[in-house]
């Protein structure tokens, strides 16, 4: 099946709709997993293996404006500055937009996420421009549809859609209609997400490409949905009970099994560098010495801590580079 295939499925006739608005605009935050898609079961679609679960950055993400113009080709400006028509970038939005048909769009996009942080700008651009789209040509979508769309972009843009926590359902069926986000109906006002940048080097191979190998290549690939299974039960417990150490206990040991699969695939995947490395030392050391304080790590060098406002005192002082993130009161310190 072809991602168009699934955009007729969705828009039907809707999809010759002609811009209802001059301009449109929307926001989406990016996501990081505390229970991580790793795998995909159809690679055109990105349909995962497994469901995961995430919580979304409050107001850290992408704010992206579209029009229709009448040109040859589409005119990107990210953050101010107008992208090479041959950038990855351009190439990935230009190939996404296509699917809707051969309009051309002026899309400025701003994000206010660290750059080269490892933050899933592509979950929050891809969620934002489907939202946008979906207002320009009037579409009327749900946020499911809007997740179905967003995830033919990319995987993790299917969580993006949606504020606080959000489950990803892997799906059983082969055209992807129930493989969506949906927010957990949950808050926990005090959670707090630190974000350590420890390289801001491009990363060695895309995730999309490493996680093929690990599927195709890694035997410790084959237990991944089963701790996958587990672990969205726990964390699902811990949010539901507020129980803290159940939850970056849970995260961590899911985010370090992801990367043992890849880790064991051939050729290795390595995202650590030895900063990261020490990093895990000295956050297991703080917390042999009684401190709340956890990590998960996505497809690179940074990891992203979690633990609770009456901490961060304290987790700032040992941090002192870090940016800190309250998902649930979208203000950043
Ligand atoms: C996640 N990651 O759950 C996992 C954990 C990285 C590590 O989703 O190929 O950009 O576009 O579907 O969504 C990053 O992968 O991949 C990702 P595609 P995507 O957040």
């Amino acid at each position: 099946m072809k991602k168009t295939d699934v955009i007729r499925a969705i828009l039907g006739d809707r999809l010759h709709h002609s811009p209802q608005l001059p301009a449109a605009t929307a926001f989406a935050a990016t996501n990081i997993a505390l229970c991580k898609y790793w795998g995909k079961r159809d690679q055109e679609l990105n349909l995962p293996v497994t469901s995961s679960l995430s919580i979304s950055l409050g107001k850290k993400g992408a704010n992206t404006t579209l029009r229709m113009i009448e040109a040859d080709e589409n005119v990107v400006v990210l953050n101010g500055v107008t992208q090479d028509s041959f950038s990855n970038f351009n190439k990935k939005l230009r190939d996404y937009l296509l699917l809707y048909g051969s309009h051309h769009f002026h899309i400025e996009a701003e994000s206010n996420i660290p750059i080269a942080a490892g933050l899933a700008s592509s979950a929050c651009g891809f969620a934002a421009l489907v939202k946008a789209l979906n207002q320009l040509f009037d579409w009327q979508c749900d946020s499911r549809e809007l997740s179905i769309l967003a995830r033919l972009g990319s995987g993790s843009a299917s969580r993006s859609i949606w504020p606080g926590f959000v489950e990803w359902h892997a799906g059983v069926r082969a055209d992807g209609m129930d493989s969506y986000g949906e927010m957990l109906p949950l808050v926990w006002p005090d959670l707090c997400i630190g974000l350590v940048i420890l390289s801001d080097k491009e990363k060695p191979i895309s995730s999309r490409v490493a996680m093929q190998r690990t599927v195709e290549t890694s035997l410790l690939y084959k237990m991944w949905p089963e701790k996958v299974k587990e672990d969205l039960v726990a964390i699902k417990e811990a949010l539901h009970t507020q129980d803290f150490q159940l939850l970056g206990k849970t995260a961590e040991s899911n985010a370090l099994a992801m990367h043992a699969t890849m880790l064991s695939a051939w050729p290795p995947v390595n995202y650590c560098l030895p900063e990261t490395v020490a990093m895990m030392h000295k956050i297991w050391q703080l917390r042999g010495e009684g401190l709340h304080i956890y990590f998960t790590q996505d497809a690179g060098p940074n990891l992203k801590l979690l633990f609770l406002e009456k901490d961060m005192g304290t987790v700032r002082m040992q941090f002192p580079e870090m940016e800190i993130v309250r998902p649930f009161s979208s203000s950043v310190l």
